[in-house]
């Protein structure tokens, strides 16, 4: 089975998505998420310039050879951008192997070794009793595990802190916002959040938080040893996580878990995180971690040390990339949690697919391959809208990590 043809949609139902199909001699098509929040036509390009003339013609089987050739046979190699090139193929590739077997890409990588894949909702609020509210939202919907979020007070645009209820997006149409962002603030205000998020609802649930990468190794060790008594699932990206021995630092003061990796794209990017046993959970998703072939070695690696994994969901991950990552989770053995941002109901109507989620959990749906699709002439109907991530500044103005 020969590849024919490789579409590269970019569409916009409510925020930016590419996405590729695959087509076959055969007739058997496959997808995958190549979406890259805020610089979408950087990987549009590196597709359509670079990988197509590639692909056009091989062998729609050889998942490994063409994952190798892609990335082994380019000298310039990982990063951001080639990465969800690569991933986007090799996800495709993956569900074109699973319609032409007749099964779900989770039999192919060795079966279920679970029912279901236990998921964590966003919470958030402008004032602790706010998110304190939503947690309780969550609670009530069914949800196992809820990750908290509270603005800061006096600093505008919080991480993981949006302005219309439910949904946090935070790449904004335009040139990026400018948001300020003070250590010495967040680090007095957010432990009260958890105490009172304890107090109200108690122990009987997975509680996280997501520092987005805004703190040095003492300051996140210093956090992480305030939140022990809340007893926390995990803290996220307490500092940049490309600074790999900042993590040593963190964990020779807390015994609070620590996750980080959905911004690391390869193996060679957290090997070292995981074989030193200086994270808990690896964040590492399909899109960005070079797909199914990649995303699996990741985890493969991790097993052996403990490191369980939390796959980045946020919504700029397509419904694409979610049902590959479903596949994955159902499979793996050392799955620990998967975020999950329901898309809207504009998103969904342009890729239909069979997971669904039921009380707090996500199902795998049973149809051949993904079980996810893209309606071309639904993505059309929503053009593409440049749009930036923000930029965040300390209160003297210089730059500092968002
Ligand atoms: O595109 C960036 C978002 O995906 C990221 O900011 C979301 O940190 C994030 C998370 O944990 O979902
Ligand atoms: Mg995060």
């Amino acid at each position: 089975m020969n590849i024919t043809d490789v579409r590269v949609i970019v569409t916009s139902p409510g925020r930016n998505f590419v996405t590729i199909k695959i087509v076959t001699d055969e007739g058997i098509t496959g997808v995958g998420d190549a979406t890259l929040n805020g610089s979408e036509l950087a990987v549009v390009a590196y597709l359509t310039e670079h990988l197509r003339p590639l692909l056009l013609g091989r062998d729609a089987g050889r998942i490994e050879e063409t994952w190798q050739y892609l990335y082994r046979g380019a000298y310039w190699r990982r990063g951001p951008v080639t990465m969800p090139a690569i991933a986007a193929v090799d996800t495709a590739l993956w569900d074109i192997k699973g319609k032409a077997a007749g099964m779900p890409v989770y039999q192919l990588l060795g079966g279920a070794s679970r029912e279901r894949i236990m998921v964590y909702g966003h919470a958030q609020g402008t004032a602790v009793e706010e998110t304190v509210a939503d947690v309780g939202r969550f609670l009530a919907r069914g949800y196992r595990a809820v990750r908290a979020q509270v603005a800061v007070p006096g600093l505008s645009g919080t991480y993981g802190v949006g302005s219309d209820g439910d949904r946090y997006e935070p790449a904004s149409i335009g040139l990026p916002e400018e948001t300020v962002w003070s250590t010495p603030e967040y680090l007095a205000h957010a432990p009260e959040l958890f105490a009172e998020v304890r107090r109200v609802h108690g122990y009987g649930f997975h509680l996280l938080h997501d520092v987005h990468h805004r703190l040095s190794p003492i300051e996140a060790a210093s956090l992480g040893k305030a939140l022990e008594p809340y007893r926390m699932f995990w803290i996220e990206d307490p500092t940049p996580s490309e600074d790999q021995s900042a993590f040593r630092l963190i964990r020779q003061h807390t015994t609070t878990p620590v996750a980080t990796g959905e911004i690391i794209n390869s193996i060679f990017d957290c090997q070292w995180l995981i074989t030193e046993r200086l994270i808990d959970y690896i964040r590492t998703s399909v899109v960005h971690a070079g797909g199914i072939t990649h995303l699996r070695r990741i985890l493969a690696l991790a097993e052996l040390y403990g490191v369980r994994s939390g796959s980045h969901g946020a919504t700029d991950l397509s419904p694409v990339c979610l049902a590959a990552a479903v596949h994955v989770n159902t499979a793996v053995p050392n799955f620990g949690i998967q975020e999950y941002m329901p898309h809207t109901p504009e998103t969904d109507a342009v890729f239909p697919h069979s997971y669904r989620f039921d009380n707090g959990h996500l199902m795998p749906g049973g149809d051949p391959g993904l079980g996810v699709d893209i309606d071309e002439d639904a993505a059309a109907e929503h053009p593409y809208e440049p749009a930036y991530l923000p930029v965040a500044r300390l209160r003297d103005g210089s730059v500092h990590d968002w």
